[in-house]
């Protein structure tokens, strides 16, 4: 009691002190016990899931440091942390953390809570789940999408222990797609019956390489991530490097030959316009297209399919009457003719070129089309299935082992489309497969009546139409109960009944891995060894689970009798047996950080290309779907939204808030957020350091902002039905005339009904996609104005 007390006094003076620095603390050293060194990791989701060494002294942390073994070559190179994961300790010691449960008081969103014991607020969640269990079944219980702790094993946002619980309890309602990629996941199922693409190490053999909307270097920082391989092989191999991106992003920093600007959501008419110019100058590779793909031309059409509906009719006009030359696509794309002929001939005559998507792309209104567009143009140049070229996809590597995640089965088959969960709130049993792409079940039979959100921003800041989605969580009629569970207050955790505080990686014990794909050929682990005991109250979310279990009455099938501890040490026995490659236990647990030796990196389709008749694709002829014939189905089968349509091949859309849209008249600037270096989506924004030197400005194009009269450094308004953001105007030429951007994850906060917190979705739709009915969020239609 006395130690707890003591600890609590130290870590609270820190809440308060964050200025502490090491040096102020080391002459206090000769008085206090020596530094303790665990490992932990950074496990939010940008993906890489950096190790990193928490240093502590009498349980209180003093200062991170991070891997320090290797070297800088490609092969041993070191998995350093980024400034985000080297700020942990800014996570744990935050005057924003949870210390303690909290309950609502006043209305739903107002933001009103007080502190409760452990004991109440489960008693109180456990008989609110019978409650509404007896009232509507579990098909109204839900687990919002997440991300904040995606590597680890046990302590996970979606598939961990609450997925466990729901599922032993009678079930829930899933989710499928993601809001990283529900569009480009979609669109390369139907083309490639998956996402196949080469390891990023492979670009070492390339001559050339183009990459749409790819930014390596901002989304996947850390030392063992894709940012820094792709540095590195940019520099061995050489080759021209050509980006096409509407904003200068951090990655052309030194690794650019050139910068093609491009208007937002217009990837699909470069690619026709490319294709245009290879088709009249006889540059396409017909060899490879005739014998692994389907309906680029005519003769390789399926059957059924009408006349004129190949991807070289559409091209040459055959289809709509409109030729797709390289002047059509300039007054689209804003990239001139000339640049788009010389294009074209340049990446059809130099090989291997290697062509890639970040995704990006894809978040657009019509992203399906997109990222199949671009995926079209590496089948042109036949560039797949060798060293030095990709199939187009985003980068991965090749995975060399796994953990097993915490065991269960939800019996409840009906899923939706993540990005729908709000329309899931109120009209849910509207909802049906071929309206809104629910599946498992024709239609809904329940409306969500239960939110459990762990470890995720996405109720609101991360979301869509912010004051839409204000009106639907604020109304305690539709959705009864909403739990999260966080470290932090946010936005979201504004809607919560319950507030529960967790515990971060460094205060429990569990593995962490990088995502498949996202650290290039030199994979590792990351035992967390549990540096400190969790802050105040909190604890993790096996323990809440656990508890809940108990007043469920499923307490015995829950844990198996295990706790957390012992379940990380079966569950790494169990994948020890199909991935032998991984150390012991104890040495795993001991050692905290085990890295492996690099791996061949992969050539995507390289199996398929060899013998395509052997190795077919998941797709339904096997080969890969220029023209989609599951599309060709769905075309006359799915009710669309106003404005929409299913194509088989992956022509141009003039979409919802394009470049084309009639809004445009009145909304003039495209707008949209992208993934910044400062932060984790809205993930370490809650630390006033990192905000500092990241600063949430709003690029303003230097003809936009002269016409408007505005300066760097103005407070602007950007502007659209849906709402009003506030921000810090930056006047630069880093962006496409005619369109703005801004940081995605700031937090938003209102005042006097304008968002001052600078957050992209108080402006973005809540309209999904055609296909995958997923978060178009980068299509937005603005204006900017003088505050
Ligand atoms: N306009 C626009 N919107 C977007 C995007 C965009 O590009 N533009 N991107 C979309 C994408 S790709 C994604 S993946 C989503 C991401 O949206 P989210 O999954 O909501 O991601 P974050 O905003 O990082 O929220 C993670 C939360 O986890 C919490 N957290 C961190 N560590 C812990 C922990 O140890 N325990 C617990 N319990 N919580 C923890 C953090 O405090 C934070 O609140 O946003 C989407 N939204
Ligand atoms: N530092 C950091 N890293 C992260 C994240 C983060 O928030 N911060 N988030 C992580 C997550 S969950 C995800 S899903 C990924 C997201 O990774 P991405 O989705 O790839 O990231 P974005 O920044 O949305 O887009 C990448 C680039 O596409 C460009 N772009 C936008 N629209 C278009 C277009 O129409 N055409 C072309 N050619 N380019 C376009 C943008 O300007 C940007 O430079 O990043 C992960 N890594
Ligand atoms: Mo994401």
């Amino acid at each position: 009691m006395q130690q707890n007390r003591r600890n609590f006094l130290k870590w609270s003076s820190l809440f308060g002190g964050l200025t502490l620095s090491p040096i102020s603390l080391s002459a206090n050293l000769l008085q206090t016990p020596p530094l303790v060194s665990k490992w932990a990791g950074c496990n939010v989701n940008c993906g890489t899931k950096c190790p990193i060494k928490v240093h502590t002294q009498d349980g209180i942390i003093q200062y991170v440091s991070t891997d320090n073994e290797g070297d800088d070559s490609f092969e041993k190179r070191q998995a350093r942390a980024c400034v985000r994961g080297r700020s942990s300790r800014y996570k744990v010691y935050n005057a924003n953390r949870i210390t303690r449960p909290l309950k609502r008081v006043g209305k739903r969103g107002e933001g009103k809570f007080i502190p409760i014991s452990w004991e109440q607020a489960l008693d109180e969640i456990a008989s609110k789940m019978k409650e509404v269990k007896e009232k509507y079944g579990n098909e109204s219980f839900y687990i919002n999408y997440a991300t904040g702790t995606t590597g680890a094993i046990i302590n996970r946002c979606t598939k961990g222990p609450w997925a466990r619980l729901l599922s032993l309890y009678g079930g829930y309602l899933n989710y499928h797609n993601s809001y990283s990629t529900a569009q480009i996941s979609n669109a390369m199922n139907f083309f490639y019956g998956g996402s196949p693409a080469s390891d990023i190490a492979t670009l070492r053999s390339a001559k050339l390489a183009i990459f749409f909307g790819a930014n390596h270097v901002e989304t996947r920082m850390g030392g063992g991530g894709i940012g820094y391989a792709y540095q590195k092989a940019l520099e061995e191999s050489g080759c021209k490097i050509i980006h096409i991106d509407p904003r200068y992003n951090d990655s052309m920093i030194g690794h650019c030959d050139e910068w093609i600007p491009i208007a937002p959501g217009t990837d699909a008419a470069l690619i026709a316009a490319l294709a245009y110019v290879m088709i009249k100058e006889n540059l396409i590779d017909r060899k490879f297209l005739d014998t692994y793909t389907i309906g680029f031309s005519e003769a390789t059409l399926p059957k059924d399919a009408p006349k004129n509906s190949s991807y070289e009719s559409y091209v040459l006009g055959l289809s709509d009457g409109v030729e797709k030359t390289p002047q059509w696509a300039s007054n689209i794309t804003k990239i001139p003719a000339r640049r788009i002929l010389q294009l074209a001939r340049e990446i059809a005559t130099t090989k291997p070129c290697f062509i890639e998507q970040g995704w990006g792309v894809q978040r657009h209104s019509n992203g399906e089309q997109s990222a199949r567009a671009i995926a079209t143009l590496a089948c042109m140049i036949g560039s797949i299935g060798i060293e030095g070229g990709n199939t187009g996809c985003r980068t991965r590597s090749s995975k060399i082992y796994d953990i097993i995640g915490m065991p269960f089965k939800n019996p409840i088959k009906d899923s939706i489309p993540c990005f729908l969960y709000t329309d899931a709130i109120y009209r849910g049993k509207e909802m049906t497969d071929l309206s809104d792409g629910v599946r498992g079940t024709k239609q809904l039979k329940q409306n969500i009546k239960f939110i459990f959100n762990t470890a995720g921003n996405c109720l609101t800041n991360q979301h869509s139409t912010i004051k839409e989605v204000d009106k639907i969580l604020s109304d305690e009629n539709l959705c009864e109960c909403i739990v999260d569970v966080n470290i932090t207050r946010t936005p979201s955790n504004n809607y919560a009944d319950y507030i529960l505080p967790d515990a971060t990686t460094l205060e429990q014990e569990d593995f962490i891995r990088p995502s498949a794909g996202h650290y290039s050929n030199r994979p590792y682990i990351i035992y967390c060894q549990k540096a400190i005991e969790p802050v105040g109250q909190a604890k993790p979310i096996y323990e809440m689970c656990l508890e809940l279990a108990k007043r469920l009455g499923i307490e015995k099938e829950f844990s198996e009798g295990r706790t957390q501890k012992e379940w990380l040490k079966y569950l790494y026995e169990e994948s020890r047996k199909i991935n032998p490659i991984l150390p012991s236990f104890e040495e795993m647990s001991s050692k905290g950080l085990v890295k492996f030796d690099p791996v061949k990196p992969t050539v995507a389709l390289e199996n398929f290309i060899k013998d395509p008749v052997k190795n077919p694709l998941k797709t339904p002829s096997g080969k890969i779907e220029i023209y989609s014939i599951e599309l060709a189905k769905m075309q006359k089968t799915w009710i669309l939204k106003e404005g929409q349509q299913i194509v088989p091949i992956a022509v141009f859309e003039s979409q919802r808030e394009g470049p084309l849209d009639p809004l445009k008249e009145k909304y003039p600037i495209q707008f949209f957020g992208y993934h910044y270096k400062g932060r984790t989506h809205s993930s370490f924004w809650e630390i006033p350091q990192i905000r500092e030197v990241n600063p949430q400005e709003i690029w303003v194009n230097t003809i936009d902002a002269h016409q408007r009269k505005i300066k760097t450094g103005d407070t602007i308004r950007v502007k659209n039905d849906l709402g009003i953001i506030q921000g810090v105007a930056k006047v630069t030429p880093k962006i496409i005339p005619g369109c703005a951007v801004t940081p995605q994850g700031a937090w938003v906060k209102y005042e006097n009904g304008i968002d001052v917190g600078t957050c992209v979705n108080s402006l973005a739709s809540l309209l999904p996609t055609a296909i995958s009915k997923g978060n178009g969020q980068h299509s937005i239609l603005v204006e900017i104005e003088k505050a």
